[in-house]
């Protein structure tokens, strides 16, 4: 354990040996102390399932809430405390299967909130059914004769929706990946990150090895501002996947072009006055 690292957590984890949920904790408890963040400036929000278990194993403060519905809360706590960085940490089947709708809207609203979503292309905690990013063809328990759908893709849809920062990174490229987390935390505005990771036990298609000989890097001169070329180079995944900030897209977040919101202080800056309340309890006691 690293004692210097205030986010370390000593709570014993319920992940496999090898899923990729290891690295990306180090990972994400390296980029918050690289960023001289404090715990409790940091809220991490999440869903269910194996990558929802995440704020149980950082020091910061954490909202675990229902399968698909990690991004409400975390929007409603930047509103109400816009000085938290706000991080939200889901599966592919939560936010791309249950919680999609969520996760469209907020990408609209552009709050400043970070979006990781541990990609293993499969339901990790249900033990292996296919998940919107299961490729075509992926047999599973339930899919026994083969995944039917194309699968989504989801740095095209941050794109075609203007999403004001989309990447994807590879839990097996440590730096990468926490460089890329540090952009997006650092990034004001709705970021989206995919995090490729092996899920060891009920992805034997989708392994470490086959990420690491496709994954590498999108060029150092690639445009992020370009969307076209970005929503080209979103289309590439199959025998080269690349990796890296695919599309920036600088716009004002939702606290600054709501007026409600951007004129007003912070709820949680106001006072408390608890006799403010007397008057509606007794109309409605
Ligand atoms: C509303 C609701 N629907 C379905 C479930 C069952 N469920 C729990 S976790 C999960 C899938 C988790 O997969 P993913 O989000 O990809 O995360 P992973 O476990 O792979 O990290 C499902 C279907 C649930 N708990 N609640
Ligand atoms: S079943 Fe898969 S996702 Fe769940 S802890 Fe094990 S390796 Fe990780």
């Amino acid at each position: 354990m690293d004692i210097l690292n205030p986010f370390e957590c000593s709570e014993e984890k319920a992940w496999c040996p090898g899923c990729g949920n290891h690295a990306l904790l180090e990972g994400i408890k390296r980029a918050l102390f690289e960023l001289e963040k404090e715990p409790h400036e940091v809220l991490i929000a999440s869903g269910i399932g194996q990558a929802a278990k995440l704020p149980h194993y950082i020091n910061t403060n954490g909202f675990n809430g229902l399968h698909g519905r990690a991004v409400p809360p975390a929007a409603g706590a930047k509103i109400a405390n816009s000085d938290l960085t706000v991080i939200i940490h889901t599966g592919d089947g939560d936010s791309y299967g249950e919680g999609g709708n969520h996760l469209i809207h907020n990408i609209r609203r552009n709050l400043d909130l970070t979006h990781f979503v541990h990609d293993n292309q499969i339901y990790g905690l249900t033990k292996g059914q296919a998940s919107p990013t299961t490729g075509k063809g992926h047999i599973t328990g339930i899919q026994t004769e083969g995944v039917q759908l194309e699968p989504f893709n989801p740095i095209a849809l941050g794109i075609s929706l203007d999403c004001s920062f989309v990447a994807r990174t590879f839990v097996g490229d440590q730096e990468h990946m926490v460089e890329t987390m540090k952009s997006a935390i650092r990034h004001s505005g709705y970021a989206l990150v995919d995090i490729l990771q092996p899920c060891v036990v009920f992805n034997k298609v989708n392994t470490f090895k086959w990420y690491k000989d496709r994954v590498y890097h999108l060029e150092r001169d690639h445009d992020v501002s370009d969307k076209v070329e970005a929503f080209r180079r979103a289309q590439e995944f199959g025998e080269r996947i690349p990796i890296g900030i695919f599309y920036v897209n600088e716009k004002p977040t939702y606290m600054e072009s709501v007026e409600y919101i951007s004129e007003r202080e912070p709820l949680v800056r106001k006072k408390l006055d608890p006799k403010s309340a007397v008057p509606l309890m007794d109309e409605f006691y």
